[in-house]
């Protein structure tokens, strides 16, 4: 699918941040299977009331978009309902074969093409009338005005907008118990393990850092990983086999077990309504006694992400003590550990979850925070 992207940066955006933004709008989108044909980025201080972007630079892209075949344009911000349904409603006017999307347009559509599970399914369909619901009453209001409307039992008039609104109310909760069922159930399991006396560790970080890989390597579990964001949209849990030739087995407390779970990642400008929609499968996480923190070394934005991933965690309460593990050390210019005084980070280590580098150093941090 042939893909123009543009982001509207201020004019204060350093050169670099305007390169790792457009790095990680361009991977989103051949995540989603996209092809970007045209990078575009607008420095703009304040987006256009109506259309964001703005109507002539919308009418360029639309004249490039038709010369090149595109079918989709990506605006790289979060925008409010009210333009991306304008910029639409102006694509449709001028025949153009593109659709527009925003940022968190796409990442719900990648969310959508990776779930696998009935729940991650409910979840992302939650977030989706979120984000989409108002767009919708817009639709609604449009047809009101064209003398829609209709009478309810009562004979009271209720008009489009209102049954609409009514409609995704009524969805919504109807997500939301079938949710709940899927919560319980989580919760239960969670208590049995802490009755059964599991330690649990929660893998957490920034997307395509290397999260299923680690988990892969320490529970010899076959979870996909690859070079995609929002590979993971489940939660995995699995036993973490600590015994290795450091780790004198018989050193560690007999019966004592350790279960990892790899969950969903992070990515920056994440609308709280969508964390919100995932809370269920973040919960494992959020509960673990210890927190795996993964960190791409290699990533010449790494300290931003650091700062992203740790700030997500506030927001969903998650405040066990975590353990930050930089990974990718195999990789040419990956970083060194950034050192931090913060109480709740226990430990530091370098490691690379492909070639096995550090692993060992790993075991040991865990070890020794964990007796
Ligand atoms: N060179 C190198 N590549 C790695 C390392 N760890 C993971 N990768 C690669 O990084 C990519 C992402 O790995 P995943 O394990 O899927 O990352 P993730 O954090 O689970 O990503 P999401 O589930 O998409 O959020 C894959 O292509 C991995 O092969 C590493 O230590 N070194
Ligand atoms: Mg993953």
């Amino acid at each position: 699918m042939k893909t123009i992207i543009i982001d509207i940066v201020p004019h204060s955006e350093s050169r670099e941040n305007l390169d790792i933004r457009m790095v990680e709008l361009a991977s989103l989108v051949s995540t989603y299977g996209g092809v970007t044909i045209i990078k575009e980025v607008q420095k703009r201080d304040t987006p256009d009331y109506r259309t964001f972007i703005g109507s002539g630079k919308l009418d360029e892209l639309i004249a490039e978009g038709e010369l090149l075949g595109a079918e989709l344009l990506i605006i790289g911000n979060i925008m409010k309902p009210s333009q991306i349904y304008q910029v639409n409603e102006i694509l449709r006017e001028k025949k153009s074969k593109m659709q527009a999307w925003d940022r968190v347009d796409l990442i719900l559509k990648i969310f959508a093409q990776h779930a696998n599970s009935p729940e991650s399914k409910l979840q992302i369909e939650l977030a989706s009338i979120k984000h989409m619901g108002p767009r919708i009453y817009g639709m609604g209001m449009d047809l009101s005005r064209q003398g829609g409307g209709s009478k309810n039992a009562k004979g009271q008039g209720e008009t489009n907008t209102e049954i609409m609104k009514r409609h995704l109310r009524e969805q919504t909760e109807k997500i939301r118990e079938k949710l709940l069922v899927y919560e319980r159930t989580r919760s239960e399991h969670r208590k049995n393990r802490k009755r059964r006396g599991f330690t649990t560790i929660g893998i957490v970080g920034y997307t395509n850092a290397g999260k299923s890989t680690l988990f892969n390597l320490l529970t010899k579990k076959q979870v996909i990983a690859e070079d995609k964001l929002f590979a993971t949209l489940g939660t995995h849990v699995g036993k973490l086999y600590l015994a290795n030739d450091v780790v004198d087995e018989a050193v560690y407390e007999p019966g004592m077990q350790i279960l990892l779970s790899d969950t969903i990642g992070f990515i920056r400008d994440l609308p709280p309504n969508l964390i919100a929609a995932f809370h269920s499968t973040l919960e494992d996480s959020i509960e673990s006694d210890v927190l795996l923190h993964v960190i791409d070394a290699s990533d010449p934005n790494m300290i931003e992400k650091i700062e992203i991933v740790e700030d997500t965690l506030r927001r969903i309460e998650a405040t066990a003590p975590r353990i930050r593990v930089y990974n990718k050390v195999d990789l040419p210019g990956s970083q060194t550990i950034l050192e931090t005084d913060t109480p709740e980070i226990l430990g530091n280590v370098s490691i690379s979850a492909v070639t096995g580098e550090g692993i060992d150093d790993l075991k040991e941090l865990i070890k020794q925070v964990l007796l």
